[in-house]
């Protein structure tokens, strides 16, 4: 069952993992380097079944991404809170405010300037994709900026039906220049995709893994990533690579990381997309479906702010 990698992975970092002092204070048990395979042909998906995994929070994230939006307004509207610890730690910091985490999401929805103010990541994940920043020369030494940035997955798209063999099909996060404006830089910063007689393959290099959280929802993005691609250049979905660099357990997820070891993977889920829209701009939550998901149970665990 693929998900042993996983299970193994997790095994190995909390029996042999170096402990490490990391940058929220919790503490961690870390590799340095990890690769995961999986193979995604007829539908298959690296969704986890050891614990419930909720694929469509992770599947509205991903098509936030691709809006190119930064306020996690538009989530919290969903009802997806995964980002909403960042602005609220920023918020509870600057005001001395105690305020809820459900009032705080609350007010986000229901308050547009508010949201304006303390909602917004800066420019994640979805601006460098679809709209990173581009500087032209405007005389006398000094520079504009574009009013429209590189959508590098629309080019992605261009280049796979063009340029199939191309070893340039990158999409990128790391905007050097701007990580300081990010609330956080980014994890899952660097996609490549490659395609191999009608299949296409993937691969993601991630800077910084939370095992627990971060990867059930990681490797769900990527594969999603990969089939949205698929469908929109006529290419069947071959293999995912996955790659880490500091690949890590916080201490405080013990309970979690003890009890999914002592499960066994069960099931083969499949990802239906039940509609092709015209660009890969078009999806729609309503477009997938999954089949044969039967989880255990859901396990929870504190997120490292
Ligand atoms: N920081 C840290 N320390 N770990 C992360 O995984 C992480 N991920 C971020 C932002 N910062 C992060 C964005 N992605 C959850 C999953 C993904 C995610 C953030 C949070 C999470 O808490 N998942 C829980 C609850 C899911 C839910 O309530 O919908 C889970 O059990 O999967
Ligand atoms: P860092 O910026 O200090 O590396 O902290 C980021 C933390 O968030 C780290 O534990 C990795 C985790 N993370 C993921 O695992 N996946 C994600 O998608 C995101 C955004 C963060």
């Amino acid at each position: 069952h693929y998900e042993w990698q996983y299970l193994d992975l997790m095994r190995e970092i909390w029996e042999s993992g170096d402990e490490r002092v990391d940058r929220t204070g919790v503490g961690t048990r870390s590799v340095f380097g990890a690769q995961l395979r999986f193979d995604l042909s007829d539908g298959r998906m690296p969704l986890l079944t050891t614990k419930r995994v909720y694929w469509k929070t992770a599947t509205r994230e991903f098509l936030w991404f691709l809006t190119g939006d930064t306020n996690i307004r538009e989530l919290c509207a969903q009802g997806v809170e995964i980002w909403t610890d960042w602005p609220l730690d920023r918020y509870r910091k600057a005001t001395g405010e105690d305020i809820s985490r459900n009032d705080f999401s609350a007010r986000i929805v229901a308050d547009k300037a508010f949201a304006r103010e303390w909602g917004d990541l800066g420019p994640v994940y979805g601006k460098q994709w679809v709209d990173w920043p581009v500087y032209e020369p405007a005389g006398e030494g000094l520079f504009r900026q574009r009013p429209q940035g590189v959508n590098q997955v629309a080019d992605l798209v261009h280049s796979l039906r063009t340029n199939p063999g191309s070893r340039r099909h990158i999409v990128e996060g790391w905007n050097v220049a701007e990580l300081d404006a990010m609330a956080l830089p980014p994890c899952h910063k660097t996609y490549q995709f490659h395609v191999s007689g009608n299949r296409l393959n993937g691969l993601l290099y991630q800077r910084s893994c939370d095992v627990a959280l971060g990867l059930p929802f990681n490797l769900w993005g990527a594969a999603l990533f990969l089939r949205l691609l698929a469908q929109q250049c006529d290419l069947e979905a071959g293999e995912l690579v996955w790659m880490g660099g500091d690949t890590h357990l916080y201490l405080n997820h013990a309970e979690l990381v003890e009890a999914q070891l002592a499960r066994e993977p069960e099931g083969d889920p499949r990802l239906a997309i039940v509609r092709r829209p015209d660009t890969i701009f078009g999806y729609r939550i309503e477009d997938f479906e999954v089949s044969g998901y039967a989880p255990q149970g859901h396990l929870s665990a504190p997120v490292a702010v």
